[in-house]
């Protein structure tokens, strides 16, 4: 049976039709900005994809990044991410727990080498010689990055902790931590958002599969095709910030109008991320359609540099 035919057999016994695949590579192929044309490509990298073997590792955080992949955006995600690429190591979900966990992630390595994408979440706390975070086997988390990073094809740093340090760098950050490009050296590409979309996440790995590479960059090696804009520029209250018509007060007729939260701390003029444009739990809602400002959660720092998160950008 061929590998394509396996997955949609796969999506069909969770209930999934060809249908909904097809809309979710339109989504897909519309995030990666590509024309309509590709979605039919997108589809077929899908579903021939030979397994791309992946190892995620999780570092410092809150699990929100693994838990806003598996569990939103489409109920069939496991499914498709379980099957485009091959999971060897993702200790939040894998069967195996301690000293078996370490064989399948030394193994996977092993096996590899060159070949795998390494996706990290979380930042690596490097204070008191990095006992502030051990994994299986007592190795602390700055020795398993540094011997598992440079053998990767590519690192993925999935969120903002990963990417920049993020929430457990955030002042006093007492346990030094660290994102995974400053503790290796390495280049990652960066998906940030606490957590990030999926899609963007996703979008990423069909890129690969799609084109042989990476996507393209910004400064802060963010993929462009989802950090490409600032929400301001894509936001549906924009009208509203141009009248000068904004919430001062929550609980107000303004509010309830859905004027601009600028005043309210909104920091989406100098925030970039797609999340107007593709909102999350599969095109439900995103922050600012929910009534709250945006806080910057993509940017570098931001729960340092951003907060009080309800201060106007001064
Ligand atoms: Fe949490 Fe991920 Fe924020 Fe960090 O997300 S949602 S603290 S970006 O590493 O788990
Ligand atoms: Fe810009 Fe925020 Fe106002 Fe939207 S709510 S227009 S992102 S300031
Ligand atoms: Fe984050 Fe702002 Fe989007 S807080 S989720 S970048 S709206």
């Amino acid at each position: 049976m061929s590998q394509g035919k396996d997955l949609l057999d796969k999506l069909a016994r969770k209930g999934i039709s060809r249908r909904d695949f097809m809309k979710y590579c339109g989504a897909l192929t519309a995030t990666l900005g590509l024309s309509s044309a590709y979605v039919p490509k997108v589809a077929a990298a899908i579903k021939k994809a030979s397994r791309l073997p992946v190892v995620w590792l999780t570092m410092a955080e809150c699990s929100g990044c693994i838990e806003a992949t598996l569990r939103t955006t489409y109920p069939w995600i496991d499914t498709l991410l379980l099957d485009i690429v091959s999971m060897d190591y993702l200790d939040m979900i894998m069967a195996p727990s301690g000293q078996a966990a370490e064989k399948s992630l030394h193994d996977s390595v092993l096996r590899n080498t060159g070949k795998f994408v390494l996706v990290v979440e979380g930042a690596i706390p490097t204070g008191a010689n990095g006992n502030f975070g051990t994994m299986g086997g007592g190795k602390t988390m700055v020795e398993v990055i540094k011997d598992v990073g440079p053998k990767a094809a590519a690192i993925i740093a999935i969120g903002t902790c990963s990417s920049y340090g993020g929430l457990p760098a955030a002042s006093p950050n007492p346990t030094q931590a660290k994102s995974v490009s400053e503790v290796t050296g390495l280049q990652t590409i960066n998906v940030p958002g606490c957590p990030p979309n999926p899609i963007n996440f996703v979008g990423t790995i069909v890129n690969y599969l799609l084109f042989g590479k990476m996507p393209a960059l910004d400064d802060k090696r963010r993929p462009l095709f989802a950090y490409g804009q600032i929400i301001h520029d894509q936001c549906p209250r924009r009208a509203h910030f141009d009248a000068h018509e904004f919430v001062t007060n929550f609980n107000s007729e303004e509010a309830r109008k859905g004027f601009c939260l600028y005043q309210m701390g909104c920091k989406g003029p100098q925030t970039h991320n797609n999340c107007a444009k593709v909102l999350f739990n599969e095109g439900t809602n995103w922050p600012v359609g929910a009534g709250h400002p945006c806080i910057g959660c993509s940017e570098p720092d931001f729960w340092d540099k951003e907060a009080p998160f309800f201060n106007p950008i001064s």
